[in-house]
C-alpha cells in the first residue's frame, strides 16, 4: 500500500471514479465538492450518478475508510482537478470552476506537492490560467510545486475499465511535473504513459474528440445528401468501410455529451480564423434536431391538427443516463414551439424529464408516430405488436438504423429510416449480403 494522501476536487464524472480508484489501490482521498448533497451520498456510500460498478467500488472504499468527501480541501501530496468545464452562451469556455479551485486550494499547498488539471480545458490553460493562481502559494512552480495536465480519455459506460486500460497522455510545466505526475498514475493506470508539455496535452485532448466531431459531421452530411439523392447513408458507409483505409462514422439526431459537443469549440475560440472545418463541423451536427424535425414534419404531412409523436431515449447515447448537451433535448424542444405536437418521451435510463410516459404501452397511445432516438438495448426488441393496438397511425422512424425494416413492417408498421431518402430508381436495400 503506498499511502499517499490526494485530494480531488470535483466528485463527478471523472472525480469520483478517479477518487475511487485512487482510494482501492492503497491512496488515502480526500474528495471535495461544492455540492452537499454528492458529498453526504458520498460519505454513505452511495452515489448520484449512474456507472458500471462504480458504486460497489466506491462503497468499498468509504467502508475501508480510504475515501471521505467533504466541501473544503485538507493539505495533501497531490490536488487533482476535475470540475466542469462547460461552454458560455457565446461558445467560449466557461474555466469559473477551474478558477475558483485553484484559488480554494491555495492555501494547503506545501513543498513538493502536485497539482493536476483532469478537467477539459483551452490549450495554454495550465500555462496561462493555472500557474499564475498557484503562484500565490509562494512556493516556486517546477521546483517547489509541480504542475501539469492530465486529461482523461475514458468513455461513459465503460469509465473504470477505461481509467485503468487505456493510455494516457500526461503533460507538465517541466519534465519533473510530467514525470511526477506520471508516477502517481501509475498507482492504477496499466495503459501506457506518454510524457509532453502541458500544453501539448491540452490541444491532444480537445483533437482527439475534434476529429470525431468531424467525422460524424461528415457522416451527417452524407445522410442528408444520401436523402435527397435517394439512396441509404447507411449502405454507403457499410460498403466505402471495406476499403481498408477509411473509417466512415455513423449519422444520427445530433452529437451530444460534455465532450465532443464542447472541446471543438475550446479550440475555435482561440483561433477562430483557422479552425474553419472545425467550425463547420459543429454547425453541421447541430443542425441534425432541425433535421430530424424536418423529417417527422414530412412523414406527418398529411396529418392536419394535431399529432402526437413517441420518442424513445433522452440521453445523449445508448445504455447511461447522461442528457448532457443531449440532441433528443433540443428536438423535443423544436417539436415543443412548433405548436401542433403533443409528445411522450420514455427513457429507462433517466430519471426524470418532460413529457416522461411511465413505460412504452402508456408512451405509444394515441401516437403518430414512434421515433426511435435513442439505441438503449431495452429498445431493441420492442413490443410493436402492443405498442400498435394503441397508436393511432402506425409510423416508426429510426435515426440510428437499429432496426430490420423487415421485423418493423412485417408487425404492420411503416419504417423511415434517417439518411435513406425516396428512389424512384433501383431499390438497393437487400444487395448487402
Ligand atoms: N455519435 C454519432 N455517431 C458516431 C459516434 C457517436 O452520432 O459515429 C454521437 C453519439 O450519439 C453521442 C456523441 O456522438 O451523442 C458522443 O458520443 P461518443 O461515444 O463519441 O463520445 P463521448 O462524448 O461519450 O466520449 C468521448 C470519447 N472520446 C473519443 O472517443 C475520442 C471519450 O474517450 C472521451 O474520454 C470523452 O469524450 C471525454 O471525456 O472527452
Amino acid at each position: 500500500m503506498n499511502g499517499k494522501k490526494i485530494c480531488v476536487i470535483g466528485l463527478g464524472y471523472i472525480g469520483l471514479p478517479t477518487s475511487a480508484m485512487f482510494a482501492t489501490h492503497g491512496c488515502k482521498v480526500h474528495g471535495v465538492d461544492v455540492n452537499k448533497q454528492v458529498v453526504d451520498a458520498l460519505n454513505q456510500g452511495k452515489i448520484v450518478i449512474e456507472e458500471p460498478y462504480l458504486d460497489i467500488m466506491v462503497q468499498a472504499a468509504v467502508r475501508s475508510g480510504h475515501l471521505k468527501a467533504d466541501t473544503k480541501p485538507q493539505e495533501a501530496d497531490a490536488f487533482i482537478i476535475a470540475v466542469p468545464t462547460p461552454k458560455n452562451e457565446d461558445n467560449t469556455a466557461d474555466m469559473s470552476c477551474v478558477v475558483s479551485s485553484a484559488e480554494m486550494i491555495v492555501p494547503y499547498l506545501r513543498k513538493g506537492n502536485l497539482v493536476i488539471l483532469e478537467s477539459t480545458s483551452p490549450a495554454g490553460t495550465v500555462e496561462n490560467l493555472l500557474v499564475p493562481i498557484l503562484e500565490k502559494s509562494g512556493l516556486k512552480i517546477g521546483e517547489e510545486l509541480f504542475v501539469g495536465h492530465s486529461p482523461e480519455r475514458v468513455l461513459p459506460g465503460r469509465i473504470l475499465w477505461e481509467l485503468v486500460n487505456n493510455n494516457r497522455i500526461i503533460g507538465g510545466i517541466n519534465r519533473e511535473s510530467a514525470e511526477k505526475i506520471r508516477d502517481l498514475y501509475k498507482i492504477f493506470v496499466n495503459g501506457e504513459i506518454y510524457l509532453t508539455t502541458a500544453t501539448t496535452a491540452e490541444m491532444c485532448k480537445l483533437m482527439e474528440n475534434t476529429y470525431r466531431d468531424v467525422n460524424i459531421a461528415l457522416a451527417n452530411e452524407l445522410a442528408k445528401i444520401c436523402e435527397k439523392v435517394g439512396i441509404n447513408a447507411w449502405e454507403v458507409i457499410e460498403l466505402a468501410n471495406k476499403h481498408p483505409r477509411v473509417n466512415l462514422h455513423q449519422p444520427g439526431p445530433g452529437v451530444g455529451g460534455h465532450c465532443l459537443a464542447i472541446d471543438p469549440w475550446f479550440i475555435i475560440e482561440k483561433n477562430p480564423d483557422l479552425a474553419r472545418i472545425i467550425k463547420m463541423s459543429r454547425d453541421t451536427n447541430e443542425s441534425m434536431p432541425q433535421h430530424v424535425l424536418g423529417r417527422i414534419d414530412a412523414i406527418l404531412k398529411n396529418i392536419k391538427g394535431s399529432r402526437k409523436v413517441t420518442i424513445l431515449g433522452i440521453a445523449y447515447k445508448p445504455n447511461i443516463d447522461d442528457t448532457r448537451e443531449s440532441p433528443i433535448l433540443k428536438l423535443i424542444d423544436l417539436l415543443d414551439k412548433k405548436g401542433n405536437y403533443k409528445i411522450s418521451v420514455y427513457d429507462p435510463h433517466v430519471k426524470s424529464y418532460k413529457y416522461q410516459a411511465r413505460n412504452l404501452i402508456e408512451a405509444a397511445e394515441d401516437s403518430d408516430l414512434i421515433v426511435l432516438a435513442v439505441n438503449h438495448d431495452e429498445f431493441k426488441y420492442l413490443p410493436l405488436d402492443d405498442m400498435g393496438n394503441v397508436m393511432r397511425n402506425k409510423i416508426l422512424f429510426d435515426t440510428r438504423n437499429f432496426f430490420n425494416r423487415y421485423d418493423v413492417e412485417n408487425k404492420g408498421f411503416r419504417y423511415e429510416l434517417l439518411g435513406e431518402g425516396e428512389t424512384n430508381g433501383a431499390k438497393l436495400d437487400g444487395f448487402i449480403v
